[in-house]
């Protein structure tokens, strides 16, 4: 019997309660700590959670726990000091989307985590998803041949401003909120990308950011993705928080409808199957997809510190990542297709 991993969650907030949840679902992990700069908020996380320990200040967390990891599902102009906190502890740190504001705070924050080789992982959960995990064991199987193109397409009118009020003031809004989802995405399933295509639009009033975007992209592998998402479209049903997918290849094709219900056509022959998410007793709708992969991502988090391997969204393969992110900004705003950073 291996002994628990201590880890402790700084940042006691909306979506925080998702992740204290979804810990105690981990068996072989103990949140030990809390911490808030408010400390009602660490207090109430304290109490609802049985978490011994509570304070309102990371330096007195770090000085007086013995921790495995620390999660921070903090917004992010808050990580790259937090991060740099944990790692000086030499702490694994797993860390909430989007990862910094710009590329230089995701770079330094990857540098200081390798300086000290210490585990750096964010916590980017689309790709847990178990419709996804599905839909990627099937590319990976063949049945759809060399692939050709992707549609990835999330289209809600949720009121968003009233959980995350913080998004009506930010200047990179949708791309940084969801569209990152749906890149990280697109290089799960189709491989990296070498040229990024952006538009943006800003259809809701009194925001200040975009709150909806097309992106086009090219893959080494010669496939094109196209990723649409908006927080401005007047649906029904609305289906959030749902991604809706098309995938062709030279011998078939995939795709994701409504409800996960993913159908693969090829060889003549079409399969349909529901890919549910799991249950919870914690979980509601219409969030339940989301907070069923932020445990699936916990897990890999803690099966990567388990046997000392890399995390599939580390921080060093994030970049990749945010690198078409600021690409998509960028083309966005001259209106011309750009090469990403890949580095
Ligand atoms: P929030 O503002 O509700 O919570 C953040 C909390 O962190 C606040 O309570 C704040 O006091 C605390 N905090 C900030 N700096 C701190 C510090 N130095 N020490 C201790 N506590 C500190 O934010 P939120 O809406 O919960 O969002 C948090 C992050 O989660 C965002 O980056 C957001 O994009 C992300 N998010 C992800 C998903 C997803 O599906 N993956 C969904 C929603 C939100
Ligand atoms: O931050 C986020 O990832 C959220 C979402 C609704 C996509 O979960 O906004």
């Amino acid at each position: 019997m291996t002994s628990k991993l201590k880890g402790a969650v700084v940042g006691c907030g909306f979506f925080a309660q998702n992740h204290l949840a979804g810990w105690k679902d981990i068996q072989d992990v103990e949140i030990v700590a809390v911490c808030d700069l408010d400390i009602e908020k660490a207090k109430a996380a304290a109490t609802k959670f049985g978490i011994a320990y509570y304070t309102d200040d990371v330096n007195a967390l770090f000085a007086t726990q013995t921790l495995d990891f620390v999660d921070l599902p903090t917004t992010m102009e808050t990580h790259e000091s937090l991060v740099g906190a944990a790692v000086e502890q030499n702490i694994p740190v797993i860390v909430q989307k989007p990862f910094a504001p710009d590329f230089e705070g995701c770079r330094r924050m990857v540098a200081a985590a390798a300086e000290r080789n210490v585990t750096l992982m964010v916590h980017e959960d689309f790709r847990f998803q178990n419709v996804f995990r599905a839909a990627k064991k099937i590319i990976d199987s063949g049945t759809l041949g060399k692939l050709t193109f992707g549609r990835f397409s999330w289209r809600t009118a949720i009121d968003v401003y009233s959980n995350q009020p913080y998004l009506i003031n930010v200047k990179r809004f949708m791309i940084m909120d969801v569209g990152i989802h749906l890149l990280d995405l697109a290089r799960f399933l189709f491989g990296e990308a070498q040229g990024v295509f952006c538009r943006t639009q800003q259809i809701k009033e009194g925001i200040t950011g975009e709150d909806a975007a097309t992106i086009l992209l090219t893959h080494d592998n010669g496939a094109t993705t196209v990723l649409d998402f908006s927080y401005a479209s007047r649906r029904h049903p609305d289906l959030f928080p749902q991604t809706l997918v098309e995938i062709e290849g030279t011998l078939g094709t995939l795709t994701i409808g409504p409800n996960q219900v993913l159908t693969v056509h090829s060889d003549g022959q079409s399969r349909e199957e529901q890919i549910t998410h799991d249950s919870h007793s914690w979980t509601y709708e219409p969030w339940t997809q989301i907070q069923d992969s932020v445990v699936h991502t916990q897990r890999h988090f803690v099966e990567s510190l388990r046997h000392s391997i890399e995390p599939e969204t580390s921080g060093r393969d994030s970049l990749l990542t945010y690198g078409l992110l600021e690409a998509a900004y960028l083309s966005a705003s001259t209106g011309q297709q750009v090469v990403p950073e890949r580095d």
